[in-house]
């Protein structure tokens, strides 16, 4: 008894004084339960939202925008495999993380079961929505959690030439013919309202905030982390000569912040509970290229099952 208050103690200072909780160290239940839930859902939002992207890689317009699309959507596997392997370090293991994904019973962001219906798509998902993530992620590379923030700290510095590959297209589009412009702005039409929703719902209805925050695995609250991304982003849509879709905005001298429109919440609840416009197409895009990478992963175990024992086999020097 009195060894666990030692350890919830020694804890508690830990977390008071910006130490970072390491794998092996002693954590209550419910810290490691939450960064499961996060750090997973994390992972599987970077694996779903290669599929949006990955539509476009066969008609990307040049040979330049292809490359730098498919370093892209390869970027974002390799953030999956960083969370994944940040959440093994908690015991979990990630064959039964992806079983509860392609069995629907894991969540992963609201923001890729929206289509990707034009080129400027792949802009306005690489300028709002990775402009989102990063908004939402540079606090995390302060996570209390040490595995967790310092997967965060590469996968910002990627999501940082993501958005601002997004952002150069965006800006060619509207540098170009009306049609071009137009798509543009059809484009931030679509997913300026899902990309407020990414950042979760209004602090009042946030279940985990409080907890997370006191944890430091949170650093800013949901509304906070939505308002920061409002005030940069009025500027650029600005710059490029665009409207954002939302009649209620407009600079608050008071606050010194842009007031915005009401979010549809109930849009939000819709595409978490599996009901969006592209739920079903995602989770089945999914499964058959897990289903078919079978053979690829079976081969990876064979070769390191080879070249363990080719290594066992060897004398070892005195
Ligand atoms: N979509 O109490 P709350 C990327 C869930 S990857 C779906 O506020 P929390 C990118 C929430 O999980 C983007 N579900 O929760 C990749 C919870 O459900 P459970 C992903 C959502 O955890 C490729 C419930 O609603 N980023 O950017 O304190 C290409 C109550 O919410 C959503 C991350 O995962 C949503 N939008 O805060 C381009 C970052 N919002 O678990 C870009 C890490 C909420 O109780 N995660 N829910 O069943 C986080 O920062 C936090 O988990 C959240 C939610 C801010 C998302």
């Amino acid at each position: 008894m009195s060894q666990e208050m030692d350890l919830t103690k020694r804890f508690d200072t830990y977390i008071a004084s910006e130490q970072k909780i390491e794998a092996k160290d002693w954590m209550p239940d419910a810290y490691r339960k939450t960064l499961i839930r996060q750090i997973s859902q994390h992972a599987h939002s970077e694996i779903i939202g290669m599929l949006p992207e990955g539509n476009w890689i066969t008609r990307a317009p040049s040979l330049k925008r292809k490359a730098i699309l498919l370093a892209k959507v390869q970027d974002e596997a390799g953030h999956g495999l960083y969370l994944y392997s940040a959440a093994e370090t908690l015991g979990v293991n990630r064959e039964e993380l992806l079983d509860a994904l392609h069995e629907g019973k894991a969540k992963y962001s609201s923001i890729f079961n929206y289509p990707t219906l034009s080129w400027a798509d792949m802009g306005a998902i690489g300028w709002l929505v990775d402009g989102a993530a990063i908004m939402n992620q540079v606090p995390l590379c302060k996570c209390s959690y040490g595995p967790y923030a310092r997967a965060m700290v590469r996968v910002c510095k990627e999501e940082s030439f993501h958005q601002r590959q997004g952002f150069s297209i965006m800006m060619n589009l509207c540098n170009g013919t009306p049609e071009q412009k137009e798509m543009a702005q059809d484009s931030l039409n679509r997913w300026w309202w899902p990309s407020l929703m990414m950042f979760g719902p209004s602090d009042s209805e946030s279940k985990h905030s409080d907890q997370s925050m006191k944890w430091k695995i949170k650093r800013f609250s949901n509304d906070e982390l939505r308002q920061r991304f409002v005030d940069m982003t009025v500027p650029q849509a600005e710059l490029l000569g665009l409207t954002l879709p939302d009649p209620d905005l407009k600079w608050n001298e008071h606050t010194g912040h842009y007031d915005f429109g009401s979010i549809d919440w109930s849009e939000l609840q819709r595409v978490i509970a599996g009901d969006g416009p592209c739920n079903r197409e995602r989770l089945e895009t999914r499964v058959k290229a897990h289903t078919e990478g079978e053979w690829v992963r079976e081969a990876a175990a064979a070769y390191a099952e080879k070249c363990a024992k080719r290594n066992s086999d060897q004398p070892h020097a005195a």
